[in-house]
């Protein structure tokens, strides 16, 4: 079968990205013998007339596309991103009738209202490596798809229950040989690179769940590392972990900075850790192994506030581990989410004060909290009368609680006015 693989994100909000997720679906098309083309919409000028060009070229049977951002996930001057992921599949649909599927980390937190809004044929929720090449396979035998994991259809909603791969070591990375000419070229270029999927710390407003699962699966630090040895020799220089707590396990985080050391990579990296109270011996070999820069989700300085969103750390953890990141030479980007359940003018200032006494190279405040379907603070939203039970949160919503948002807005802004490293 000939298989076009789409990526529509453009967007280079905070920094521009490369359709990884996507890379590692076409790799594993690729593995099972279809003829995949990859286009990443990122990097090009018009993309309806790229992606039309394409399809008459290419002639494809099926559709692959990938969706990744739905909004900026910010509560005022938001962009409702799938509406050009709408024109795509309408100009898709203008040229060929081959089945279209959606998947990607955006699509999978709205599986059933996304597919209804994109009026595709059908959406794969979660990881598509396994899900897709079974439904391509069934198409080329003119098999029914239904009950393929993970697997929606327009009208029928989920047809087979989702399937996580437990070792991800069974599923390829892309071909660095094959990928290397769609990679940017630019220097601020950040290659993404996942070596876990799943996260079961479960704060309260995260979506994480709907993509990935709440099960921690690993990749073999060994192949991660052969695979940006590999990108190293095509000039890629910087790496980013897009792993959701790179710190976690402790043991497999230095285990895969021990290796990285091993062989000499010579490579600059960022991740997001989780400050837990992260041992000085982790941060010494993040350091050695060319960790450059940390985003930490500490998210308020309130205790109170901590324990409404479910996370496990104290301040006094988060002030160690942004300390010896900072004594081992470690830049560390700080974020702060206000005016969620519970948030009241106290707890802001204590936040702020928190935030201001640590000392950090940037600090990145969003004010009011996306909801996501699935999560506790769907439920709290609910329950708070800040939306109705039936909203499907596909259009953005946000929990800010009532008569805060004004005052908060003002005192945000007032705040970082003083302090040219604050961004919102
Ligand atoms: C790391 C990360 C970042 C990094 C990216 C660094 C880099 N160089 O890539 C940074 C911090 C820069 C970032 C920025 C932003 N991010 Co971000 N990010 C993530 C995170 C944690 C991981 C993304 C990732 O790379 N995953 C690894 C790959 C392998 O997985 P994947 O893409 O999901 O692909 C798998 C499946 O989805 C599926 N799949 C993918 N494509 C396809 C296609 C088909 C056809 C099929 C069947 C399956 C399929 O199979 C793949 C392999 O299993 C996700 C949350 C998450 N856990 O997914 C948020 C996430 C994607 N980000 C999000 C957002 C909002 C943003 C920003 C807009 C935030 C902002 N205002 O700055 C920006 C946008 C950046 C941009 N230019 O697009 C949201 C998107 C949802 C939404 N509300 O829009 C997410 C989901 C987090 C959330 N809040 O829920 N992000
Ligand atoms: S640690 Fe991060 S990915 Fe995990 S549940 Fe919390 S916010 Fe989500």
């Amino acid at each position: 079968m000939k298989v076009l693989m789409i990526s529509v994100n453009a967007e280079e909000i905070y920094m521009s990205t490369w359709p990884l997720g996507l890379a590692c679906v076409t790799e594993s098309v690729r593995a099972a013998s279809h003829t995949a083309k990859f286009l990443d919409l990122m990097q090009v000028d018009d993309i309806i007339a790229a992606t039309q060009m394409t399809l008459e070229d290419f002639k494809p049977d099926v559709i692959g596309i990938s969706i990744r951002n739905i909004d900026s996930q910010k509560m005022t001057g938001q962009t409702f991103f799938p509406e050009s992921a709408h024109d795509i599949v309408v100009g898709c649909r203008s040229i060929t009738r081959a089945p279209i599927i959606i998947g990607g980390a955006g699509y999978s937190i709205y599986p059933e209202s996304l597919l209804k809004y994109l009026q595709a044929d059908m959406g794969i929720q979660g990881e598509g490596e396994i899900s897709f090449v079974e439904t391509v396979d069934r198409i080329e035998k003119g098999a029914s798809v239904e009950g393929v994991p993970g697997l929606y259809i327009s009208g029928l909603g989920l047809t087979g229950p989702r399937r996580f791969e437990k070792n991800l070591d069974n599923l390829p990375l892309p071909d660095v040989s094959w990928f290397s000419g769609s990679v940017p070229k630019d220097k601020d270029f950040w290659m993404p690179v996942q070596t876990r999927r799943g996260c079961p710390m479960n704060c309260s407003y995260c979506s994480t769940g709907s993509i990935e699962g709440n099960l921690l699966r690993k990749r073999s630090p060994q192949k991660v590392v052969e695979w940006l040895r590999q990108w190293r020799e095509t000039g890629v220089k910087q790496f980013y972990f897009v792993d959701n707590t790179f710190n976690l396990p402790p043991v497999y985080a230095g285990d895969l900075c021990r290796e990285m050391i091993a062989s000499d990579l010579n490579a600059s990296w960022r991740c997001i850790i989780y400050p837990t109270r992260t041992n000085e011996n982790l941060i010494i070999l993040m350091a050695e192994s060319g960790c450059k820069e940390v985003s930490i989700g500490f998210e308020s300085g309130s205790t109170f506030i901590l324990n409404a969103m479910n996370k496990k750390f104290t301040n006094d953890d988060v002030r160690y581990t942004c300390d010896t990141l900072a004594k081992h030479g470690i830049r560390r980007m700080g974020f702060l989410l206000l005016g969620g359940p519970g948030e009241t003018r106290e707890t802001v200032m204590e936040s702020l004060r928190f935030a201001d006494s640590l000392g950090l190279d940037t600090l990145k405040l969003t004010v009011g909290i996306r909801i996501y379907p699935q999560t506790i603070l769907a439920k709290t939203a609910v329950k708070d009368g800040i939306i109705a039970p039936d909203d499907d949160l596909l259009q953005p919503r946000f929990y800010m609680v009532p008569g805060l948002q004004e005052w908060l807005i003002n005192i945000v802004n007032e705040w970082i006015a003083l302090r040219p490293n604050w961004i919102s």
